[in-house]
């Protein structure tokens, strides 16, 4: 099966989504924040916060996973993007490589269903189309050698980024 036939690029809110995992565009930390991973601690509730201050953190570029508790996704792969800081600092490679380590996780439990927000694009600064390119190439690339993930959702949260993705993939 072709990469682009595993691909959907949607506009939703990642946390009503029932897949077997979503990502969260987490910090090094793990301990929850604001945008997506407010949005996610949020409706998976108390244990998640639990469960990821035993992870003890996690580094740029890299992911770990969760259960999902009360969201209707069955865990939660929390992978760290860069913050951007002008595109000198690695930036493309450390994006590649949160979205690398998601899919090794996927990969590894047979996951059906991935559903990935755009990560490093909101707080973290990154510019969208840029980190689109990054995204699409690193799962296309990903998909072409591995059977699992079967399935990959880009989970857009504006008109703009599905936009970009639509253009992109077209
Ligand atoms: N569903 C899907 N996408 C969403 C949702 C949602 N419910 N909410 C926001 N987005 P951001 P980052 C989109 O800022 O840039 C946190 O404090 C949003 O529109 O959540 O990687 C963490 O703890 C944007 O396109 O993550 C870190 O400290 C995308 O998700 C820091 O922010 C990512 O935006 C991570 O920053």
């Amino acid at each position: 099966m072709g990469a682009n036939n595993r691909i959907d690029i949607i506009l939703a809110d990642i946390t009503c989504l029932e897949v077997d995992a979503i990502v969260n565009a987490a910090n090094t930390r793990l301990l929850g924040g604001s945008g997506v991973d407010g949005a996610i601690h949020a409706a998976a509730g108390p244990q998640l916060f639990e469960e990821c201050k035993l992870l003890g953190g996690c580094k740029t570029g890299e992911a770990r996973l969760t259960k999902g508790y009360n969201l209707p996704a069955r865990f939660v792969i929390h992978a760290v993007g860069p913050i951007w800081r002008g595109g000198y600092l690695n930036e493309d490679e450390l994006l590649a490589s949160a979205y690398k380590n998601s899919l090794l996780l996927a990969k590894e439990n047979q996951f059906s269903s991935l559903a990935f927000p755009n990560i490093s694009t909101g707080i973290f600064g990154y510019p969208k189309v840029s980190a689109a390119r990054v995204a699409l190439r690193t799962v296309k690339s990903f998909l072409e050698k591995n059977t699992y993930p079967q399935k990959v959702i880009f989970v857009c949260f504006d008109d703009e980024t599905f936009s970009i993705y639509k253009a992109l993939t077209a």
